[in-house]
């Protein structure tokens, strides 16, 4: 385990029972059970129970003692007192618990016969409370103790029938006789520890009794443990929901899973796991991945056009899985480029006459596109058709070398170089006459001012014709 500075490392209880397994206990004998831990546990509790029925119980939380501290850990003891004429003759598990928070005791059991008699006595047998509440499909491995009193290895045996209205009601000891459907596993073996695999998988779903034998070869006596499973055989069915087509937008592609079905036990506890994929040309790119039991629905944004791969895997409590697929094109609109001149709108073919010598504004910024594109449009303007100008917006004054017609495009362009073109012809609306006219006309101006000054000089009466007032 790495740890960061400052971390104190938390391991599980450890609990030691250091008398044998199938230990025989004949007369009044104590011992001590120990516990290591960090810090001390909040609960521990000793049992005695045979076929899953308590003979005696204790809380010894207040009783444990500290033996020693060894960096972190420290270690506890407690005192455990069999006494076999208050038991009776008893195929005993003795279980130890221990808790260091509210969840998740340690268990420590091994098999204890208590013996005040010298009669032979059944092989003790018992399957350990299954985590995960004890769902099961197909091959399922389960973990029990057996010990013989003769101490030959015990044969083990099951058989499972679906459960009464009162889980494990049989009466145990009469399942002996109803050899039939009674399985042989291969059990492997680790001192008491068995393990052996049950196969659940031609049983429907639903609550199943298993009934764990154990056989003595020597004495042919035998114990019975009944524990109870939820078979879950059948895979829940993964739905999803939402369009396989969408334009970009700002929002979101809602995906919903809530359809998901899983028969007998429905679908609380079912765990969703998403994946989505964009296509890329040489691999998919993941963009999301969500799972849980209430992830069951995903959005994804709808900004960039692609094609996105969705799948829903469902895990059931059992672990069946089933994983649906589905696709969705987001595709890209085109903008539309819209014109100004002068703050007038001009469209595409007009032609658009201007006085050459005056300054006029072309203005792109009505152009439109979905609004995730809007912000960045590309604005390109030509005239006759040599790129000029990037922007938005600007003041323009009547280029050079055109002549007095010319013509104006505007080239909006997204991120998906998707383009709209906007072109116009511009002309001059005062076309100029010659240079050689104006020159004549004023030469023509001036002669004529000249004559008529002449002409008036000669008609002009003398200063006694003009008459006075007197
Ligand atoms: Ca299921
Ligand atoms: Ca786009
Ligand atoms: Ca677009």
């Amino acid at each position: 385990m790495l740890l960061t500075e400052g971390e104190v490392a938390d391991y599980p209880i450890i609990i030691d029972i250091p008398i044998l397994e199938g230990a025989i206990i004949g007369e009044a004998e104590s011992f001590e059970v120990y516990l290591e831990n960090e810090e001390a546990p909040i609960l521990v509790t000793w049992e005695l129970h045979e076929n899953g029925q308590t003979k005696i119980f204790f809380d010894v939380t207040e009783d444990i003692e500290v033996l020693n501290t060894h960096q972190n850990r420290t270690s506890w003891k407690f005192d455990v007192l069999i006494e076999p004429q208050i038991i009776g003759s008893c195929s005993c598990i003795l279980t130890i618990m221990a808790f260091e928070n509210q969840s998740n005791p340690v268990e420590a059991s091994q098999s204890v016969f208590v013996s005040p008699t010298s009669e032979q006595l059944n092989p003790t047998v018992y399957v350990q409370d299954l985590v995960d509440d004890n769902w099961a499909s197909g091959d399922q491995t389960f973990n029990g103790i057996s010990s013989s009193y003769s101490s030959e290895v015990p044969e083990i045996s099951y058989q499972i029938s679906q459960s009464g209205q009162i889980k494990c009601s049989t009466e145990l000891n009469g399942v002996d006789s109803d050899l039939a459907t009674r399985s042989y596993p291969i059990t492997v073996w680790d001192g008491e520890v068995f393990e052996i695999t049950v196969d659940v998988s031609g049983f429907s779903d639903g609550w199943h009794d298993i009934i764990v034998h154990s056989r003595d070869p020597l004495t042919a006596l035998y114990g019975n443990y009944c524990f109870s499973v939820r078979v879950d055989n059948t895979p829940p069915k993964s739905i999803i929901l939402g369009p396989e087509q969408t334009t970009e937008s700002m929002g979101t592609v809602v995906f919903d899973g809530s359809a998901t079905s899983d028969e007998y036990w429905g679908i609380s506890g079912i765990v969703y796991v998403w994946s989505v994929y964009e296509e890329a040309p040489s691999y998919n790119r993941q963009i999301l991945v969500k799972s849980g039991q209430d992830a069951r629905s995903i959005s994804i944004d709808s900004m960039t056009s692609g094609m996105y791969f969705i799948s829903l895997t469902s895990i059931d409590n059992a672990g069946n899985s089933h994983t649906a697929n589905s696709v969705l094109n987001i595709s890209n609109l085109a903008p539309i480029a819209r014109l100004q001149i002068d703050g007038t709108q001009v469209f595409d073919g007009d032609e658009v006459p201007i006085t050459k010598d005056s300054t006029f504004l072309i203005d792109a910024s009505t152009s439109t596109d979905t609004a995730n594109d809007q912000a960045s449009l590309r604005y390109v303007w030509r005239i006759d058709n040599i790129p000029v100008y990037e922007g938005t917006a600007r003041e323009l004054d009547w280029p050079e070398d055109v002549g007095d017609e010319f013509i104006l495009t505007l080239e909006v362009i997204d991120d998906d170089s998707v383009s709209s073109i906007v072109s116009v012809s511009i002309t001059d609306n005062e076309p100029t006459v010659p240079p050689a006219l104006p020159i004549l006309a004023l030469l023509g101006s001036v002669l004529f001012l000249l004559y008529a000054i002449s002409i008036r000089a000669k008609d002009r009466p003398s200063e006694t014709d003009i008459p006075k007032w007197v």
